[in-house]
């Protein structure tokens, strides 16, 4: 009899986020550490104590990321960087660092280099070994009004994630931080304090809609993975909004069409009224106004009417 395929940690943790007990409570679906919110269905305490001892590689590929500004198009982007430079497919089968059981740590450790990690963890929760290793951190920032409105249709078609009953309400935990990984703006402030230290970059998902080569050329060169030109065309083709997007359901299961909505920029424009506007302009002029992050986020250019 044929034996079917063992499933990876990956799979098993997207039919965990698909197969969950359907729209219950908040108080089901997430949890709270250190005053921050996760989905209880894939991060747990024990894992988060676990990561604190987590050793990373000079050599690993880190994508750090608040959820929904880019993160699975850039893992998708090293896939595919990695595979042309050792001439052989990559399988996606690693889930974010913070998911899932201490066993998966344990598994993590037989990989071969380079690994290819992300992690919504805010820089506080990140394992120090990424400091010590000086292991390359990509971060991948978003325009907030455009990461809000993912975030809530996210929420909605996520069966591990509560449903909110409307826009406003979601709106309201958003920039008060009550979502899962906390506040949007704490997590760029953090990081903004150390984007100097160690080996960081910053990209905008925007630079990438807007000027995608230049953007894998400055990804390509900042992890040392040497490609042609013709070659970063290559990638450049397979991880297009459009070819991510039909790939979706190898790639996420069932839920590709969650992970993959619109990608496009402006879209808060269809749900945010004028006076949530102005409360994300208050916030980024109070945090975040003339810092690196900010600038590097031309946000007068993608968050007006
Ligand atoms: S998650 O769940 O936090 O890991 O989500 P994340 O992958 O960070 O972000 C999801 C948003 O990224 C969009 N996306 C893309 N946009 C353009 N091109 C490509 N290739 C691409 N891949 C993913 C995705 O559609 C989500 O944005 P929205 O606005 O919801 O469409």
């Amino acid at each position: 009899m044929a034996q079917s395929k063992q499933k990876t940690d990956r799979e098993m943790l997207l039919d965990i986020l698909h197969f969950a007990p359907g729209k219950t409570s908040a108080e089901d679906l997430l949890f709270n550490y250190k005053d921050v919110l996760y989905p209880s269905t894939i991060c747990s305490k024990e894992m988060f104590e676990a990561l604190e001892t987590f050793e990373a590689r000079d050599d690993d590929l880190m994508i750090v990321t608040y959820p929904k500004c880019g993160t699975n198009w850039v893992i998708q982007i090293l896939h595919e960087m990695v595979s042309i430079i050792k001439n052989q497919e990559t399988v996606l089968d690693q889930p974010m660092i913070e998911f899932g059981s201490p066993q998966m740590l344990e598994r993590l450790k037989e990989q071969p280099s380079p690994r290819i990690l992300s992690t919504h963890l805010n820089f506080q929760m990140i394992p120090k070994s990424f400091f010590e290793k000086k292991t390359q951190m990509l971060i991948v920032i978003r325009n907030p009004k455009d990461a809000a409105i993912s975030f809530f249709n996210f929420y909605k078609n996520m069966p591990a994630l509560p449903t909110y009953e409307s826009w406003n309400l979601f709106f309201n935990d958003f920039i008060h931080g009550n979502v899962c990984y906390g506040s949007y703006f704490n997590y760029l402030v953090e990081w903004n304090n150390h984007i100097d230290e160690g080996n960081v970059m910053a990209i905008t998902f925007e630079d990438m809609k807007t000027d995608f080569l230049t953007q894998l050329k400055k990804i390509s060169e900042f992890f040392g993975l040497p490609l042609t030109d013709e070659q970063l065309c290559e990638v450049e083709r397979r991880t297009s909004f459009t070819s991510m997007k039909q790939k979706s359901e190898d790639t996420h299961g069932k839920l590709g069409d969650a992970f993959f909505r619109k990608g496009q920029i402006g879209d808060w424009k269809s749900l945010f009224n004028e006076e949530q506007s102005k409360e994300v302009d208050a916030k980024f002029q109070q945090h975040l106004d003339k810092t690196k992050l900010g600038d590097l986020l031309n946000y007068a250019k993608y968050c007006k009417f």
